[in-house]
């Protein structure tokens, strides 16, 4: 009897709108939303993954000793744009119409800041956007141009486009904390998304950063190697760490000994962008660990190694600037009596690859892609130090912050639950929600993971690999939590797999999904992209 909790609640149009009161207005909390780009919760010092104790995230932890650190947290679709829309709209994909990258957002439609407006909420989004079209129930934005740079990116703010000198966490960072001290209507409670570029790829830390991470060697997961058994999708993919990364882009590495000019650079803005002084900076931290590089004359598996641990260094380094721009929000908080009343969330936009199975990026609905970190903390409910392992979700943040707001009676159309229950610890875990339901589209395109959906309950996973190939792959996380062995066709699960399968049924059906959703690209256009990739 491991299914009966229902799983939804199909989409239902929006009612009643509630009237804000100057009374209730009062007690209603604030919300910080704070979301990072592609951080891997193994790399947050809370989660206590042996990488993240080498580079610790002290003020992103501060959130999880106030609050409540969940640990099975996890998005519908691994991927950015999608996984912003959902968030925005309480929706599943197929519903709010944003299924991948490069698709445009209908921001007419109703969303989570529109509907916190109505209930007296002043809002604000600060950084990475990317759903295209700007941003609509915003009082103030200023959000990155596209995907944005690490060094003077482009912002766009009112319509207007400029560059702004500076490391882009911190200009964010800074932006925030000016709304809140000097631009915010503070008659009104406030929710403020703070979106951070980083630790998205290319991984350029901030200059006073460059060296943090040079004499810690990070171990590399035991998957680093893998040739990917039982598993056609990860074979063919194409964000494994030593053959998809571009050695100047992504790894910095430069051409020769005594030469600071990049290998393989093909996107060359990340560092034309830089003002000569940032760029002699730069030069001045990275050659001498370049020219050692060139010394040692590695090859093989020893050079494979090497980028894993190049990659780890940049990453955790990138980070170290977003975890200080939490620290200077909270902070800030503390010094101006807001804490009390504050929701302050901290979570990414899905999770990441730090070379698991030989993988960066994410995209896939294997665990470390999948998952991903959310810590709350709320200090008027929510008990400090606290943790849960109930399946969450992405679609259920804009239930949960009208719930607090509220507003319930506006999230009638959504797709998700309120989490309020689950973080008050009103309910068991295991009684919150049993299965989770996702949907990757984004294919072809980067990185080449195929397009897949598939359910998960706390202990097995199921998926189906489509459009180019159709896979099924199925885990068991209890005797396999690293994902590596595919029991799709072993006859002990059989009695298993059949009741998921039906239970996936009834999800998609619960959820709307129709035919449209496994449209396949054409033949010709997959063997292009994978070759445009290569
Ligand atoms: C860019 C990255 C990819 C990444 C996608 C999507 N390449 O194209 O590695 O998968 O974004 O990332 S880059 O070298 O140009 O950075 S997402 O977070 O926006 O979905
Ligand atoms: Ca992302």
């Amino acid at each position: 009897v491991f299914f009966t909790v229902s799983v939804l609640i199909a989409c239902k149009t929006e009612t009643k709108e509630e009237e804000s009161t100057s009374e209730t207005e009062q007690q209603r909390p604030n919300i910080v939303f704070i979301m990072s780009d592609d951080h891997a919760f193994q790399a947050i010092s809370a989660y206590g993954h042996p990488i993240s104790q080498l580079a610790p995230t002290p003020h992103i932890d501060r959130i999880a000793s106030n609050g409540i650190r969940m640990d099975r947290a996890y998005v519908t679709n691994s991927i950015c744009g999608p996984s912003r829309a959902v968030i925005l709209t309480g929706k599943h994909s197929h519903i709010n119409g944003f299924r991948q990258n490069g698709d445009r957002f209908n921001g007419d439609q109703p969303t989570l800041p529109k509907k916190l407006k109505k209930l007296g909420y002043t809002t604000a989004i600060l950084g990475k956007w990317h759903l295209h079209g700007y941003p609509q129930g915003f009082d103030y934005w200023n959000i990155i141009k596209d995907q944005g740079n690490y060094y003077n990116p482009d912002f766009i703010k009112a319509g207007d486009t400029s560059r702004i000198e500076g490391y882009a966490t911190d200009i964010i960072t800074k932006d925030a904390i000016n709304w809140l001290e000097k631009q915010r209507d503070t008659t009104k409670p406030f929710f403020m998304m703070v979106h951070h570029k980083a630790p998205h790829r290319n991984w350029m830390p901030a200059l006073r950063h460059t060296n943090k991470y040079d004499s810690i060697n990070f171990s590399l997961p035991e998957s680093y190697f893998t040739d990917h058994d039982g598993s056609k999708a990860s074979k063919e993919q194409l964000q494994t760490i030593y053959k998809d990364m571009y050695e100047g882009h992504d790894l910095k590495m430069t051409k020769g000994l005594g030469s600071p000019e990049l290998a393989h650079n093909p996107w060359t803005t990340d560092f034309e962008r830089m003002t000569p002084e940032q760029r002699t900076a730069w030069d001045k931290a990275y050659q001498p660990k370049n020219d050692a590089f060139h010394k040692a004359n590695l090859h093989g598996r020893a050079l494979d190694e090497w980028k894993g641990q190049r990659y780890l260094r940049d990453y955790m380094a990138t980070i170290a600037a977003v975890d200080e721009g939490v620290g200077n929000i909270l902070d800030y908080l503390e010094a101006h009596n807001l804490n009390e009343n504050t929701i302050v969330v901290y979570t990414s936009d899905q999770g990441f690859y730090l070379g698991e199975k030989g993988f960066f990026d994410k995209r896939f609905m294997y665990e470390e892609s999948y998952r991903t970190p959310l810590l709350i903390q709320y200090p008027k409910a929510i008990k400090a130090g606290s943790h849960s392992d109930a399946l969450v979700q992405n679609l259920d943040f804009a239930q949960t912050f009208l719930d607090y707001a509220q507003g319930d009676s506006l999230a009638t159309d959504m797709q998700g639950q309120s989490l309020r229950p689950v973080f008050e610890q009103q309910i068991s875990d295991d009684n919150f929600r049993e299965v989770l339901y996702y949907h990757y589209y984004d294919f072809p395109a980067f990185h080449m993971v195929k397009k897949h959906y598939g359910i998960s309950t706390k202990r097995y996973k199921l998926m189906h690999f489509y459009d180019d190939i159709d896979e099924w792959e199925f885990y068991d996380l209890e005797s396999d939590p690293k994902e590596l062995a595919n029991k799709i066709d072993d006859p002990a699960y059989k009695d298993i797999i059949e009741s998921l399968h039906k239970k996936l049924d009834s999800v998609q059906e619960a959820y709307g999904v129709n035919a449209k959703e496994f449209e396949q690209a054409s033949p010709e256009r997959v063997a292009r992209e994978y070759k445009n990739f290569e």
